[in-house]
């Protein structure tokens, strides 16, 4: 069964150009309720855990150089079919490949800094989420704490 929540960075990026507030407005749009937030700066050794499936790709340092530039917007957002959804709402990782009104089509400057992060699949919305949020961090519609994120 597909989970209902998925994890979300609001990367350097688009927070240094204003964009927070823009791309929470899209995600509400769009239908996901925020389960969690906050605002928070990467050191060097929480990016490279965090982006370690990449780290035998080229861009592996310069990805991990971007991520700690600035701060950024953590969230948990829950919506039916989470991951897949997001991934749609975001669009493709090259913004050139993008579809029009996606996030990363209106903000994102390049395939490095592509604006937003949506996690692939639920067992990682699952691991993003804890990397950043404790259990009592993250929210049900009821404002009780949720459990088990995607059981
Ligand atoms: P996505 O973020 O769409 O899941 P990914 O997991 O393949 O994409 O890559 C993670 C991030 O790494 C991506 O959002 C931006 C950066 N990245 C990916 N491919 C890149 C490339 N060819 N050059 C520079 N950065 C890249
Ligand atoms: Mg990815």
């Amino acid at each position: 069964m597909k989970g209902n929540y998925t994890f979300t960075i609001i990367k350097p990026c688009a927070v240094q150009s204003g964009h927070i507030g823009a791309i929470l407005g899209d995600i509400a749009d769009a239908g996901f309720r925020v389960a969690a937030l906050k605002f928070v700066r990467l050191n060097k050794k929480e990016a490279q855990e965090f982006y370690k499936i990449h780290e035998e790709r080229p861009f592996y340092g310069e990805l991990v150089d971007f991520m700690t530039s600035g701060p950024i917007v953590v969230a948990v957002l829950e919506k039916e079919g989470a991951v897949e959804g997001f991934r749609s709402l975001i669009g493709s990782t090259n913004p050139k490949e993008a579809a029009p009104d996606t996030i990363r089509a209106k903000y994102a400057e390049s395939i490095g800094r592509n604006a937003i992060h949506g996690s692939d699949s639920d067992d990682n919305a699952k691991i993003e989420a804890s990397f950043f949020f404790s259990r009592n961090e993250i929210f049900n519609s009821e404002g009780g704490f949720v459990e088990n994120l995607n059981a």
